[in-house]
């Protein structure tokens, strides 16, 4: 059969900064997508390996490529090897990628290289980007409390502005009020742009945004201007920290407690060195139970710590997963998650903690494999 003759998978990316529910919304579209007998691949991106996003879809049952070591723009290639694994294992009649939440400039460097070189095999979809309520209000003044320093928000400013679709996400966070005050601002900002309201967690305005995705394209011919050195030093202001740990303990510990716990920690402690959270997530697994895990997350230093999966038994051994994105120096950031750590594992004398994977950086300078500013 030749390409003409297959029907074109389609290419949906979400996008939105870190912590505004991209991975949620992602897992959503795809049982939506399977409910409605499609099959799904989902891609996931980071700067580097062991990443709680991948954990997540995995645990959901999907199919999962990983794309690590710098974001889906410059490691264009990668994608498309990446949906092309993907395309062996399982066929998707849907891609769902997932880029960095702190990338920016993906219609330039992912949608029109996508269209142009690889138009035969993929229908590309709008590009979402996804927001939470709170942080978008911020940024936008709208509301008091600490937001990032000014080159992390032009990351911010520039995600916007560069979307076919505005989500909020998280509706059910805010007042109707600053609901309405937030969509008239981002109504005035960014005209073009169609804006949805969403809950990912609650289930609610999905159907609608996802039916639009799956059924328009594109529509803007140019991305905006982006200065690469405010976008560089931007990234380069927050810091990224991933760590794997297999532990064992000899007396059953509450992994649920243990999770929460850590996870309060390391917030007090961004909190006291001044560093601004992006997002905060954590994973403990048991070794020989694939059904079960703890997740916990902390999108903003004021925010609540949610337990968004909980485990169902106690658990002697397993493997611990710490991903955390801050404003501040990496060096800052290991300190911060391996002293919390090792202050927590004081309260746990009975548990033994080996260290697998431990990395923490800055992302390197934004080089796109492509950068087509017009369709
Ligand atoms: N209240 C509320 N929380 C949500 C909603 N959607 C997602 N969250 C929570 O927001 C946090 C971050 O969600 P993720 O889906 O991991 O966010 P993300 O954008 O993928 O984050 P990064 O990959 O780190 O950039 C988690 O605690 C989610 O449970 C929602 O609709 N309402
Ligand atoms: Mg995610």
């Amino acid at each position: 059969m030749n390409k003409a003759e297959t029907k074109k998978a389609q290419y949906v990316m979400v996008g939105g900064f870190l912590g505004a529910g991209k991975t949620t919304s992602l897992l959503r579209f795809a049982h939506y997508l399977r409910d409605a007998g499609k099959s799904v691949g989902l891609i996931t991106n980071d700067q580097s390996y062991g990443l709680v996003d991948t954990a997540l879809a995995q645990f959901q049952g999907f199919d999962v490529e990983e794309i690590t070591g710098g974001c889906f723009c410059c490691r264009f290639e990668s994608l498309v090897d990446a949906s092309r694994k993907l395309s062996e294992a399982t066929r998707p009649d849907v891609f769902l990628a997932e880029p960095v939440g702190s990338c920016t400039d993906l219609r330039a460097s992912v949608t029109f290289p996508l269209r142009r070189i690889y138009g035969e095999d993929f229908r590309v979809a709008p590009l979402s980007v996804l927001m939470d309520p709170i942080r978008a209000s911020r940024v936008l003044g709208l509301r008091e409390g600490k937001a990032f320093s000014s080159k992390v928000l032009y990351v911010y400013e520039k995600q916007l502005e560069e979307a076919d679709f505005l989500v909020i996400n998280k509706t059910e966070l805010v007042s109707s009020e600053e609901l309405s005050a937030l969509d008239r601002a981002l109504a005035e900002r960014y005209p073009d742009a169609k804006r949805f309201q969403v809950s990912a967690r609650e289930g609610t305005g999905l159907d609608d945004w996802f039916q639009a995705v799956l059924s328009s394209e594109p529509t803007a011919n140019t991305a905006p201007d982006v200065d690469y050195d405010v976008y560089a030093e931007g990234e380069a202001l927050l810091g990224w920290f991933n760590g794997t740990w297999d532990f064992e303990s000899s007396e059953a510990i509450d992994g649920n407690t243990f999770l929460q716990q850590l996870g309060q920690r390391v917030r007090d402690a961004c909190h006291e060195f001044g560093g601004e959270i992006g997002h905060l997530k954590m994973i403990l697994a048991p070794s020989e139970m694939a059904s079960d895990m703890a997740a916990i997350h902390v999108v903003r230093n004021d925010s609540a710590l949610e337990l968004s999966h909980r485990l169902q038994a106690p658990l002697e051994s397993g493997e611990l997963l710490v991903n955390l994105r801050v404003e501040g120096p990496p060096e800052k950031v290991r300190e911060v998650c391996l002293q919390s750590l090792q202050a927590h594992l004081q309260e746990y004398p009975k548990l033994q903690a080996k260290q697998r994977h431990v990395e923490s950086f800055s992302p390197a300078r934004p080089n796109p494999t492509y950068r087509m500013a017009a369709r």
